[in-house]
């Protein structure tokens, strides 16, 4: 009943021109046009796995949302073959600013991967030599499960001009890769999966390259996998989806705090409940003074591989726990206009 409801939403098939900004609340990006997998025309954009990040760009502060993108039609997850950058001053005016990257891209260029999987990404800035560094998790070959790596891709914009630079070596054959830069300048990439999670130090003056040997994080509670890192108050946050079953409504997002980037961690439980689908997926951001926690849902398509990017406020309280999110995805199904 829900994919019906959003095959009420027609796009242009003529080619489309970015960047196109446009209002919208959760399940956000869905009113932005999106290519089908090999396929004609276009049809809602689907997003999942987004890393919001806040850069300042010419003296304004700008949150930038980098994502994974699940095309329709899909198989698992498995035709994700590429990545678009949104970004937005005011969490209520979106822009897509288009394609950065996909797979043929990295076959072509870098000479290895397969099609499809492109999954979840995140992008940081790097002041030393002023550049963007897009991290994404791609196997190498068509065994697509067991050669994952960690491409990068670099760019002086937040949002375009990106070039394919190599991989990660050294990083375990997982996915979702997070990078996390202290207050020292020290940058640190995580990854993970299947229940296992790992994290290093990268080189100071090469952010392609490990300083110290991968290790598994330890003290964490029901990890699954979408490693997200953020400070508060001088201890380190992990926030990640636990293995919570679809059956039951899907992962929980936890929470776990160190006084450690690489840890060990204490567990302190769950800040989101599940959104209804077997994955979630997220990130926490502090933007104009406010925290946020960006997740993803299948509300709009009905569909657990055809999911939408959300965000809720919340609450970091002074002793460092996070009051639990109740996610507005059932509201923001309600509310929608053409839904009615
Ligand atoms: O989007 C593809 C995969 O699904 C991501 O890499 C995982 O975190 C899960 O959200």
């Amino acid at each position: 009943m829900l994919a019906a409801s959003a095959a009420l939403i027609s796009f242009s098939q003529e080619a489309v021109e970015y960047p196109i900004t446009k209002a919208m609340g959760n399940p956000l990006f869905v009113d932005f046009p999106s290519q089908l997998y090999e396929g004609e025309g276009t049809g809602p954009f689907y997003s999942a796995d987004a890393s919001a990040r806040v850069w300042n760009i010419d003296g304004r502060d700008v949150l930038y949302i980098y994502c994974s993108h699940d095309m329709a039609p899909a198989k698992g997850c498995d035709h994700m073959d590429r990545y678009h950058v949104f970004s937005t001053e005011d969490m209520i005016n979106w822009t897509d600013h288009g394609e950065i990257l996909n797979a043929d891209d990295v076959r072509r260029e870098l000479g290895w991967g397969c099609d499809g999987f492109m999954w979840a990404p995140d992008c940081v800035y790097n002041p030393a030599d002023q550049l963007y560094y897009f991290y994404f998790p791609h196997p190498a070959t068509e065994d697509w499960n067991n050669t994952w790596r960690i491409g990068v891709a670099t760019s002086k914009y937040p949002d375009r001009d990106f070039k394919l630079q190599g991989y990660v070596e050294g990083m375990a054959k997982r996915i979702d890769p997070h990078v996390f830069i202290d207050d020292d300048g020290q940058p640190y990439i995580y990854n993970g999966g299947g229940a296992h999670c790992f994290g290093a130090k990268l080189k100071r003056d090469n952010w392609m390259e490990l300083e110290t040997e991968p290790v598994e994080m330890q003290g964490l509670y029901d990890y699954h996998e979408g490693t997200w890192i953020h400070k508060f108050n001088g201890r380190y946050y992990m926030t990640h989806p636990d293995n919570h079953s679809p059956k039951l409504g899907g992962n929980k997002m936890r929470y776990a705090v160190s006084d450690s980037p690489l840890g060990p961690w204490e567990d302190l439980g769950i800040y989101m409940d599940p959104t209804g689908i077997e994955t979630n997926h997220g990130s926490i951001v502090n933007y104009k003074g406010q925290w946020y926690a960006f997740y993803h849902t299948g509300d709009f398509s009905g569909r657990g591989n055809l999911r939408s990017v959300c965000f809720e406020p919340i609450t970091i309280r002074p002793d460092g726990t996070i009051e639990k999110v109740i996610p507005t995805w059932h509201r923001s199904y309600a509310d929608r206009k053409d839904m009615k």
